[in-house]
């Protein structure tokens, strides 16, 4: 089938990256995809080679009503993350859902969320009352870590990847002078504990390789070093602290990334799932919300993780809840946290990932 992919990147990467993503799997699987993106521009990075199957069409909406005139309309429309698809393609799905007097399947795309409501919600219909799309029936498909969800995006294979991977080769080939030291991945926003992680990885005793994501996460360590007199704008040792800066790594590479680590610092959506597929610990830097609704979706998550104390005490100090010493990141702490994430992995590799529910839930409402 053809299936019409529609994203607008609000701001960072995690939209486009999980559209991308999700456009690639049913390309895999078989489908014919479009995906409809306001910036593509990421995707020079995120994607240099492209995606057999996947078709990028750049949209707005003063483009829209043109690409909608040259276009067949999709089987299949996904609105990702309620981005609100122009009224010009959503007049053309309506009217060929008509004339073909087939149900066509609009889906709303949601985010990803362990908050228990998500399970109520997920598959509910959305009868569409006005505008353009009148009469039809959107259904709301929730992404999520139980049987009661649409699942997560898990490439077929994965596991076998991750199982063959060779970190020291990784390493090297990304001119990184691994010595054996315990590796940290870092990928964030403005963690507020982020200072004090620094200075207390400089103390060492032990020495730390710490790898940058790029953006963010760079501006963020170069402003939060300890003042150590050197120059700590590229990359270099700062005390017991050795900092590789990383440049902006297709998906596959940032996969290997996570992978090379002994513990990763992830954020916002699409890179805490590629964390648990790692298996490796991590901390979870949420996406703020104004309201401090995240404080209640990081919770939901901790307790689906079944973290120990410790890693609910490190990821409150660094989503800025609460004030006190970060935990140490020591080998048996570390150990504990990897526990409890190779059993998450676990409880998840059991269930269908999201192509494969999203196609059924599809086929179910043509
Ligand atoms: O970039 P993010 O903070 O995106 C956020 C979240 O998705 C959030 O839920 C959403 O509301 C907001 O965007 C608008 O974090 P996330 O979700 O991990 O997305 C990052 C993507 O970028 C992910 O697909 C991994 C990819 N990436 C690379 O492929 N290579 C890189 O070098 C880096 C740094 C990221």
């Amino acid at each position: 089938m053809h299936w019409d992919i529609f994203c607008k990147v609000i701001d960072n990467h995690g939209d486009l990256g999980v559209c991308w993503r999700l456009a690639c799997g049913l390309a895999t699987a078989g489908e014919e995809v479009r995906l409809w993106v306001d910036d593509a521009s990421a995707l020079s990075w995120m994607a240099p080679a492209g995606q057999g199957g996947v078709a990028v069409v750049h949209w707005n909406t003063d483009s829209a009503a043109s690409e909608a005139d040259g276009a067949a309309a999709p089987d299949v429309l996904i609105e990702a993350f309620g981005c609100d698809p122009a009224p010009e393609l959503i007049a053309r799905f309506a009217e060929a859902a008509r004339a073909s007097g087939r149900k066509r399947p609009w889906i709303n795309l949601e985010y990803l969320s362990a908050e228990p409501w998500v399970e109520r919600l997920h598959g509910l219909p959305s009868p569409v009352s006005a505008g353009p799309g009148a009469g039809l029936v959107k259904h709301f498909f929730y992404p999520g870590f139980s049987e009661r969800t649409g699942g997560l995006l898990r490439e077929t294979g994965l596991a076998g990847q991750r199982q063959r991977f060779d970190r020291a080769a990784w390493l090297r080939a990304q001119g990184i002078a691994w010595r054996g030291e315990t590796v940290l991945a870092l990928f964030c926003y403005e963690p507020p504990a982020l200072p004090a992680l620094l200075a207390r990885l400089a103390e060492g005793p032990a020495p730390t390789r710490l790898l940058v994501a790029a953006g963010r996460p760079t501006r963020a360590v170069q402003a939060g070093l300890p003042d150590a007199g050197g120059d700590f704008g590229g990359a270099g040792d700062c005390g017991a602290l050795r900092i590789s800066y990383l440049p902006a790594v297709p998906q596959a590479e940032f996969d290997h990334l996570l992978w090379s680590a002994d513990l990763n610092f992830v954020r916002g959506e699409d890179s805490l799932v590629r964390a648990l597929w790692a298996g490796v610990p991590f901390v979870w830097q949420i996406y703020p919300q104004d309201d401090g609704a995240h404080h209640a979706k990081l919770e939901a998550f901790l307790d689906w993780l079944q973290a120990p104390p410790s890693l609910r005490r490190f990821h409150r100090l660094w989503n800025g809840i609460g004030t006190g010493a970060l935990p140490a990141l020591d080998a048996e702490t570390l150990a504990d946290w990897g526990v409890a994430v190779r059993s998450a992995r676990h409880r998840l590799y059991v269930q269908d990932d999201l192509i494969t529910q999203l196609r059924r839930f599809v086929g179910q409402k043509s």
